[in-house]
């Protein structure tokens, strides 16, 4: 096992991870932009750098810098934590080449799902179920409106290199198409630096499930069940859930042994999550995000399996020493992601926390790095904290989850906490009966 292991990231996800460190006896290095440098995971780290100036680009995304960080405190491994350098393969790559453990897939692995025509014919070939859509990335337009007229209106473009929603553009006849298809390259282009795009037909009104997997260097692979991710706007996700209303055990272990064959022939290693659009009891591959995800606590509580830890257990060469059968999936948990921002038009909203008060009892977890008197800083992302609620039920869990919501005291900003208040008293929610565009179809009313 590594000796001292360097956290590149801040707020509740770098505490997550110096957590699992503490657990497994691993020496931490925090790092941190001049405005965090009394934040707690500095507090709570062995060590701790400072990075760099406050913008992101000059600190948690400065790779000579978080590496230099490494050298000078002798860190044996880097955990990239969730956003950030997480997925940035040639991130991995240099720190490698320094002779230091990313946490995380091989580079090979990062660029494949980092390129998402290449992602989507991979796992196609391995078994996955897939959108009908175009062969590769388009060049021609006369190919995408044949394509098009093929698979049927709407259809979706999207940058090969994109992902997470970004530089989509739906259309609904060749008019479109031909306007969208200009727009959708040059767009890809600018934001991701290559303008492929490819083709899919538009599913309007599915569900967002993902799928939780982990796995070791000796072809063990873990199905850890999964999460139901709908309720979010400009695809920020604001509430999550394990398991899914809509899945039986059959159809659960059906797509989970898929996944499985899958990655055990591709020589995964590390966590994933592979990301699928739910319609008419149909799963659909989206992408693989080849990184611990924000909301793996929700399955850390559903499967009793600390994801963090067995993630650099794995990193650290080590066996899986859980088998599948030992993996019950129990009771239900739901995540909610409180953030400073308007709940109405969800623009962030740095400044002060003036009074504090978090939730617990029986089954309420919070995971957060905020403190009273805490500036919330412009410059990075506004999550908070995340309340996980575990009960035996989705109905306990839902009671539950209301007194939560209530005990929650956080003055000083705006904050996600009210909209989630009204979410679970929704019918719709209580049912189950919702879709990724339910939120915004009812947030005026919310
Ligand atoms: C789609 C889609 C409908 N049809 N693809 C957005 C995130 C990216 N991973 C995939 N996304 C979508 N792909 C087809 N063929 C709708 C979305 C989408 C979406 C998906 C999940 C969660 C929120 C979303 C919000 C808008 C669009």
């Amino acid at each position: 096992m590594f000796k001292k292991l360097l956290i590149a990231n801040r707020g509740e996800i770098a505490i997550r991870i110096l957590r699992a460190c503490k657990e497994l006896g691993i020496k931490t290095v925090a790092v941190h932009s001049l405005i965090d440098a009394s934040l707690m995971h500095v507090k709570f780290a062995d060590e701790s750098i400072c990075i760099g100036p406050n913008s992101s680009a000059q600190s948690y995304l400065n790779i000579s810098s978080i590496l230099s960080a490494a050298e000078v405190t002798g860190a044996e491994a880097i955990h990239p934590g969730v956003g950030f350098l997480s997925e940035n393969a040639h991130f991995a790559r240099m720190v490698s080449e320094h002779n230091i453990t990313f946490i995380g897939p091989s580079p090979y692995h990062l660029t494949m799902m980092g390129d998402k025509v290449i992602a989507k014919k991979t796992m196609q070939n391995l078994g996955l179920p897939v959108v009908n859509g175009s062969d590769g990335a388009l060049d021609d337009i006369e190919i995408a409106l044949r394509n098009a007229e093929n698979i049927g209106y709407p259809v979706i473009l999207k940058a090969s290199l994109g992902g997470g929603g970004k530089g989509m553009k739906v259309s609904n006849n060749p008019e479109e198409l031909q306007l969208n298809f200009k727009l959708a390259k040059s767009e890809a282009k600018i934001n991701f630096g290559s303008d492929a795009i490819y083709l899919e037909k538009y599913l309007t009104n599915p569900k967002h499930i993902e799928i939780q997997i982990i796995c070791d260097n000796y072809g063990h692979v873990l199905f850890l069940g999964e999460r139901e991710c709908s309720i979010q706007r400009n695809n920020q996700k604001l509430m999550e859930e394990s398991p899914s209303t809509v899945l039986n055990e059959e159809q659960r272990y059906h797509i989970g042994e898929i996944i499985v064959k899958a990655f055990r022939q591709l020589g995964y290693s590390g966590v994933a999550t592979i990301e699928f659009l739910y319609d008419n009891g149909q799963f659909f591959f989206m992408e693989v995000n080849p990184r611990l995800q924000v909301e793996h606590s929700v399955t850390e509580q559903t499967t009793g399996i600390d994801i963090v830890k067995e993630q650099i257990k794995i990193a650290a060469g080590e066996e899986l020493s859980i088998h599948q059968s030992d993996i019950k999936i129990k009771g239900h948990a739901i995540e909610f992601r409180i953030n400073a921002e308007d709940s109405k038009t969800f623009m962030p909203c740095p400044g002060k926390i003036e009074e504090l008060y978090f939730p617990g009892g029986n089954g309420i977890r919070v995971d957060s790095h905020i403190y009273r008197n805490y500036v919330v800083p412009q410059y990075y992302d506004s999550l908070l904290a995340k309340i996980i609620v575990y009960a035996n039920t989705r109905e306990e869990c839902l009671k539950k989850a209301a007194y939560a919501l209530d005990e929650l005291v956080i003055d000083g900003v705006n904050t996600t906490t009210e909209l989630h208040k009204k979410l679970i008293k929704e019918q719709d929610i209580i049912d189950g009966n919702f879709d990724i565009h339910w939120l915004v179809r009812n947030i005026d009313r919310l």
